[in-house]
């Protein structure tokens, strides 16, 4: 394979110097095989770098055009593909992260058919592979885009011509196979045009049911092939329709419940559709445990003042302890990983903005880690939780969970005099254990 560009040519490979370091270019915290709770650091965050926000996208907005010119961006067709493989590739070694993430159009030659399609991605498959096995950088999770071409305005399942499911099915099958040969460790459904913009002209009843329909046939495809990894939804509230049928983690437990798929599927949780959506991103991944779904994180974030879904490095210590507590505290990561769907602003424009925004991000999560590892460590948090539920492990709550009926318990609280006796909440006192363990 020819190497098509130096773009990263300036960039030495990045290491871990330590907080004090002044190098920019170099990790403060994420030192992959420090051993945190039994795990390197690496294995805690199996990070991922995706190729859409990084190498795909030129940096235009709906105001303005693109603002990066990377070398690649000015190529077309194979050449373009090719190029962008190997500055891809060149970037996820220097960083030095263990996984990658794609959507089928990201990697291949711009196609008009489907029947295109299915070929630029088959040209891809080969070099995809190659570059995998010369650099040792796994895949994390496959993707289709089933949003940014015009024939899925109206949703990809969902729309309200079969001819767009049929099309859905060609790219998803596909890029199924090609996450399968790249052994992949999981497949994601992210909805983008799976909702409405106005209920004008929408049946929800029917668009349900066609998604369901959907992601059982994926489901089933899965198993058909012999692939193992994990199915993920990736929720999201809106943008860019109006209503995005995947809303939350809760909502999409109550879909897959719906279609019996709970066992099936997990979902992705990104922060910053977590922040959409009116939650916090640890309340999305408590709930994920709580419910027997969570798989994968997309690791990003919103700005305050902004409503859309700005996907910048995420970087808030705090929001990110809290989040890593829940994961740790479950068991961590399974299949799933930290992919960094992020990306850079529009004014950086320069080769190393990529590894400021990377570096960053890997720092703010392993400094997470190390963080929430010594809130479990110190166990103050987990022990005042337990204390707090302590009653429901009396002869009362148990009889209570399991065996009384509505009547018996009222019947008994009357005739025992029970009367609830409010303990504080002791917020501030957990808030501030949260605050020091960030070091
Ligand atoms: C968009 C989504 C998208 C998915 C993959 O908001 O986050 O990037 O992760 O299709
Ligand atoms: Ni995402
Ligand atoms: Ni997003």
């Amino acid at each position: 394979m020819t190497q098509h560009t130096d773009y990263f040519a300036s960039i030495k490979p990045i290491r871990f110097e330590g907080p004090d370091t002044e190098n920019p270019l170099a990790f403060r915290w994420y030192d992959k095989d420090r051993v945190i709770m039994g795990k390197r650091l690496e294995d805690h965050l199996r990070p991922a770098v995706c190729y859409w926000h990084s190498f795909c996208w030129n940096g235009f907005d709906v105001f303005g055009d693109g603002t990066f010119n990377r070398p690649w961006h000015s190529l077309s067709g194979q050449e373009m593909a090719d190029a962008k493989l190997d500055a891809a590739f060149d970037f996820f070694v220097k960083l030095g992260v263990p996984y990658f993430t794609f959507h089928d159009v990201d990697v291949i030659a711009p196609a008009t058919t489907m029947k295109e399609h299915v070929e630029n991605l088959a040209v891809m498959a080969d070099k995809i592979e190659a570059k995998m096995a010369q650099t040792g950088v796994k895949l994390l999770w496959g993707t289709a885009n089933l949003f940014s071409n015009p024939r899925y305005m109206g949703g990809a399942s969902t729309n309200p011509d079969p001819e767009a499911f049929a099309c859905a099915a060609v790219q998803v099958r596909h890029a199924m196979d090609l996450t399968l040969r790249l052994k992949g460790q999981n497949y994601v459904f992210w909805g983008g045009r799976e909702g409405y913009d106005t209920l004008l002209n929408t049946q929800i009843g029917r668009e349900l049911d066609q998604l369901g329909r959907f992601l059982a046939l994926a489901v089933d495809y899965k198993h058909k092939i012999g692939f193992k990894g994990t199915m993920l939804i990736e929720p999201k509230p809106h943008e860019p329709t109006k209503h995005q049928y995947d809303r939350d983690v809760s909502t999409v437990y109550g879909f897959l419940k719906r279609y019996g798929l709970e066992n099936e599927v997990k979902v992705n949780v990104e922060t910053n559709h977590a922040t959409l959506a009116g939650h916090s991103m640890d309340h999305e991944i408590a709930t994920a445990f709580a419910l027997g779904i969570f798989g994968s994180v997309d690791a990003n974030r919103g700005d305050p003042q902004n409503g859309w879904d700005t996907d910048q490095f995420w970087n808030d210590p705090l929001e990110i302890t809290r989040t890593m507590y829940h994961i740790l505290k479950n068991g961590g990561f399974t299949t799933g990983g930290m992919n960094f769907d992020a990306k850079v602003r529009r004014q950086s424009i320069d080769a190393e903005d990529l590894f400021h925004g990377h570096i960053g991000a890997l720092d703010a999560l392993a400094r997470g880690v190390i963080a929430a590892a010594s809130l479990i460590e110190d166990g103050r948090l987990d022990a005042f939780a337990e204390e707090r539920y302590a009653g429901w492990k009396s002869e009362l709550g148990r009889w209570i969970m399991n065996e009384s009926g509505l009547d018996e318990i009222a019947e008994r609280a009357l005739r025992e005099g029970v009367e609830a006796k409010p303990k504080s909440g002791r917020q501030e006192y957990l808030e501030n254990l949260l605050s020091a363990a960030i070091r």
